[in-house]
């Protein structure tokens, strides 16, 4: 494609992809297929390959993030980012009411309070040009990789006003944060505690790729300065923002009375549990922005609004006990365990504890009368103490495990403290469930009680004792019969013959998630993956040091190793069947090197693996091709000195 095409192609691309973002995101009303957009991505992209001087800062390509673009530098706040004055029942609200109609105001605004962290989004010429935190509210902190990830804030609004500068709520929904918990449950990592944490943990993301993931949204609520437009009223700033593309505090009304500001404030109130997002209150402001300024400000609130503040569905109960849960990684988890009370329509009587912090800071202890809630509506949780039964002690977490009694010792980098025996009763029950579930080995009828009758009958102590059972084994155990026997001892037999992703998700490498396909693209069997460098794994698309560091580790554990030589002498698959194409490259090693036209390093790579070629990091005199972009160094002078063909992108893809 000849440049002045290509440069009118990718404006119609991303006019195309935002109007899709924009249609989905902000309208709830798409009009693109999934695979309609990936498609539309997959063309920008490779037009970007291309002609990388197209790729502007702005693309909706930049939506999926990437590695260290977050540079969390100061940032100024020109315009200070104020926080709300709360009020609590009718009466402080009419309070308000009566100091603001003196002052003048007729109008007001009551929208719902969204319970996620603030940012500042700045546009110049109609280009987000930065996003920010809130911070203290005079300076906060550069996160404009992280924001773009967010598909709902517009990176090109539709009009190109000099300067705008909007501030937004940025927040998880509730639907984001249960797929989240049931993720970090799966990955044996630490739940987060509500979505309004989940949300700060994600923004404060160093490698944006996972903000991409963690399903954030926002809602814009606030103008904070503009040049070359002038509103006269907060409404109208608002359906402004609407029309230049920003998804705007929903549900937002203008009262005159105090009487309709109450009745909106408990309709909103009485939304609350349905909307598919935590709010914490609902604000009430003057509309009239002259008169705003008339009014003015504290040091840190405008004296023209107020946050109203629902009293949360929380419940008082009495703390029972406080049991410690040994996960599979090993991790002790307290959680509390109390008389029984209904929240948001279910009964609730356990909520996790987190950590000795968590239990510390608000000094829990057995006995305690304490107050408990939904976080976002799915997790219960201790909100606090109220008071101490008589003679109660202080609770730590014991250091030693109470399933096996070995040393539990806390994290470096976490406040996670874990039991330290592998053999640990617990971790093996946690991690044999772990092994057969249907993410994993998909074991049929391997479910949790089987699991603990195996283990209390000694009949396994690791997952390979599950491919020595018999028949007899297991019609041993306590109401089983022949054909669930027959039936279980079939689908283990099966699982011998997974894919290897499988057994590597299986074996509960921590933080592995859905990565393990990766790995095994990249190793081709086992033994490829355990003799992996921490630098070669971290090199794959998708993993960071922390993850690469994890793999690398448990590939060195004695316990794992010798487990995994176990699983291959009873015969389980531990070779990857790459989704291989052809074998016109076999025999044949292949370096790629400079910048290729269209296809990314990792592209061209898995292409000469999935047509049987091997691909080297450096140039040799067993090199057969070097496949050379533009701005091939070192590599392509070493291949010219040896005589080693030089092909190019088109070349390479007539060979396959
Ligand atoms: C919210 C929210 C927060 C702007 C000017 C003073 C306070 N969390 O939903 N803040 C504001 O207003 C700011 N409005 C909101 N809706």
């Amino acid at each position: 494609m000849e440049i002045n095409e290509a440069k009118k192609r990718v404006s119609e691309l991303t006019e195309i992809l935002e109007k899709a973002n924009h249609n989905y995101y902000d309208l709830d009303s798409p009009t693109l297929e999934d695979d309609e957009y990936d498609a539309y991505m997959r063309e920008l992209r490779a037009i970007e390959q291309e002609y990388p001087e197209l790729k502007s800062e702005n693309s909706p390509s930049q939506r999926v993030g990437g590695s260290a673009l977050n540079t969390f530098e100061k940032v100024d706040h020109a315009v200070q980012m104020a926080s709300l004055q709360d009020v609590f029942g009718a009466d402080e609200v009419r309070a308000f009411f009566e100091r603001m109609s003196e002052a003048g105001a007729v109008e007001f605004t009551v929208e719902p309070k969204i319970d996620g962290l603030s940012v500042s989004l700045e546009y110049e010429n109609g280009i987000f040009v930065r996003g920010s935190t809130r911070g203290d509210g005079f300076i906060g902190e550069n996160i404009t990789a992280n924001l773009k990830t967010i598909r709902s804030i517009p990176l090109k609004l539709t009009e190109e006003i000099p300067f705008l500068e909007v501030r937004g709520e940025v927040y998880m929904p509730k639907e984001s944060f249960g797929k989240l918990c049931e993720l970090q449950e799966k990955n044996g990592e630490p739940l987060p505690k509500n979505p309004r944490n989940a949300a700060a943990g994600s923004l404060r993301q160093k490698d944006s790729r996972i903000t991409a993931e963690r399903g954030l949204d926002i809602f814009c609520f606030n103008v904070q300065q503009a040049r070359g437009i002038e509103f006269k009223t907060h409404s109208e700033s608002l359906e402004y923002l609407k029309k230049q593309g920003f998804r705007i505090i929903p549900d937002y009304r203008v009262c005159k009375t105090v009487d309709e500001i109450l009745s909106r404030i408990s309709e909103i109130g009485k939304m609350r549990i349905s909307l598919p997002f935590d709010i914490d209150g609902a604000v009430v402001k003057v509309n009239d922005l002259a008169l705003r300024a008339e009014i003015g400000s504290t040091a840190k609130t405008p004296k023209w609004a107020v946050a109203f503040k629902y009293p949360p569905e929380e419940k008082e109960t009495t703390l029972n006990s406080i049991e410690i849960n040994v996960g599979r990684t090993g991790a002790l988890t307290p959680v509390a365990v109390f008389d029984t009370v209904q929240l948001a329509g279910t009964s609730v009587s356990r909520a996790v504890l987190h950590n000795q912090d968590y239990i510390s800071e608000k000094d829990i202890r057995v006995g305690d009368r304490i107050i408990v809630r939904k976080a976002g509506d799915i997790i219960p949780e201790v909100v606090k103490s109220v008071s101490h039964a008589e003679n109660s002690e202080r609770f730590y977490i014991p250091s030693v495990c109470p399933v096996c009694g070995a040393e539990a010792v806390r994290d470096e980098d976490d406040a996670v403290i874990r039991c330290s025996n592998f053999n640990c009763p617990a971790q093996i029950l946690h991690s044999i469930e772990h092994f057969a579930s249907r993410s994993a080995m998909n074991i049929d009828g391997l479910g949790e009680a089987i699991v603990e009758q195996l283990l209390n009958a000694g009949l396994v102590k690791t997952v390979a004792d599950l491919y020595t059972l018999d028949i007899q084994d297991l019609t041993s155990l306590e109401r089983f019969g022949r054909k669930s026997a027959e039936n279980l001892l079939s689908a283990i037999e099966g699982s011998k013959q997974n894919e290897l992703p499988r057994l590597i998700y299986a074996l509960g490498i921590r933080g592995i998630g859905g990565r393990a396909t990766l790995l095994c693209e990249k190793f081709g069997d086992i033994d490829g993956i355990m003799s992996a460098s921490e630098e070669e794994i971290s090199s794959i698309d998708g993993f960071g040091e922390v993850l690469a560091k994890s793999v690398y580790t448990a590939m060195r554990e004695p316990h794992r190793i010798e487990l995994i030589n176990r699983l291959k002498e009873l015969g389980l698959n531990m070779k990857y069947e790459s989704k291989k194409k052809s074998d016109k490259l076999s025999g044949l090693t292949f370096v790629i090197t400079g910048t290729l036209p269209t296809l990314k390093r990792d592209q061209a790579k898995e292409l000469i693996e999935q047509n049987g070629g091997k691909c080297s990091g450096s140039v040799s005199k067993k090199t057969n091709y070097v496949l050379a972009g533009e701005e091939a160094g070192s590599k392509l002078t070493k291949a010219n000195e040896l005589g080693i063909t030089v092909i190019t992108e088109e070349q390479f893809l007539k060979m396959i």
